[in-house]
């Protein structure tokens, strides 16, 4: 019997600083209805979902940092979504800025977590790749401060089993790490539900700033084909704060296929049905880790030439 998951990357288009918790809440439950309507059983929304993306100021005072952090999941301002997801029988995988308490200390993390249709959560991961700068730098147009704001997540690249499938996540620039994808295809991954907020312009590269669509589909087309595996993608684009950034949101098939795609830079909602086990002949042939893969031979070459070891 063919497993299928019918899959809604939710795009959301620019959230403005004033834009507040409710006003973005009331654009995430559109998208939900829109969901149940053409058939979805889960609904991917983008990296730090709920505001706009902060790490571009500078910010001193730790209380308006902390402005833009749930404190809890869910709080009185993101209930609404849980609750009209359960109503209509749809799991969401949403990102957000995470204030925890753990060993009695603050920590905050750029998170996403996946949510089952009767709103229990039964996923979390913690972005490990914090790309920008920890200081500020003012002759920048605009900062990139996740690795100021944000630890490092301390959760690895957890696989679920949930919604029938092996479900994974990574946000944002995780996508660019083949890594990322690995680590989750060696615990045979089916699906990653992935988030992001990229500016176009990149103040250090800006000889990159051209090629922003094509990396953006080169990672995800690579990690997925490599490990026989969706990938759903998922943007905040167009000008946000006078900052344009990447939509063009996909959904990229086992094969390295993109299935679906946005059109536009606003709230928009992109929907495949996939085929679950599409992954299997990738896993069984071409990538089939067990019989192909040398991380023997990999960590000797590493060591032989005195380089980090790549297991
Ligand atoms: N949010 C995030 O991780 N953004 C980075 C920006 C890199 S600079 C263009 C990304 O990899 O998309």
């Amino acid at each position: 019997m063919t497993r299928v998951l019918t899959v809604g990357a939710a795009q959301m288009g620019p959230i403005q600083r004033s834009h507040t918790r409710r006003d973005v809440v009331e654009r995430l439950v559109a998208h939900l209805r829109e969901a149940r309507r053409m058939g979805c059983d889960l609904v991917v929304f983008p990296e730090l979902t709920l505001t706009t993306f902060f790490p571009r100021w500078w910010m001193a005072e730790q209380a308006e940092i902390d402005s833009f952090f749930e404190h809890e999941m869910p709080s009185n301002e993101t209930a609404p979504l849980f609750n009209e997801a359960r109503q209509l029988g749809l799991g969401f995988c949403l990102g957000y800025a995470e204030l925890a308490k753990e060993g009695g200390e603050i920590r905050r993390f750029n998170t996403s977590i996946l949510v089952d249709s009767d709103g229990s959560i039964v996923g979390k991961y913690r972005k490990i790749h914090l790309p920008g700068h920890s200081e500020h730098e003012p002759e920048r147009p605009f900062q990139h401060l996740e690795k100021r704001y944000f630890e490092v997540g301390n959760l690895g690249f957890p696989v679920v089993r949930a919604f029938g499938a092996n479900m994974g996540m990574c946000i944002c620039n995780d996508r660019r790490w083949p890594e990322t994808y690995r680590i989750m295809g060696l615990q045979n991954v089916e699906m990653v539900l992935l988030g992001y907020n990229t500016p176009i312009h990149n103040a250090p590269a800006p000889d990159h700033d051209e090629h922003s669509w094509f990396h953006n589909q080169l990672s995800m087309q690579a990690g997925a084909y490599q490990n026989g595996t969706w990938v759903v993608g998922v943007a905040k684009g167009g000008t946000e704060e006078g900052i344009p950034s990447l939509a063009d949101s996909m959904i990229v098939a086992p094969s390295g296929k993109v299935v679906a795609r946005a059109g536009g830079e606003g709230d928009e909602l992109i929907v495949h049905r996939c085929d679950l086990d599409a992954g299997q002949s990738y896993k069984r042939s071409t990538f089939n880790f067990a019989v192909h893969r040398q991380p023997d031979q990999y960590r000797m070459i590493v060591e032989r030439k005195g380089a980090a070891d790549p297991s």
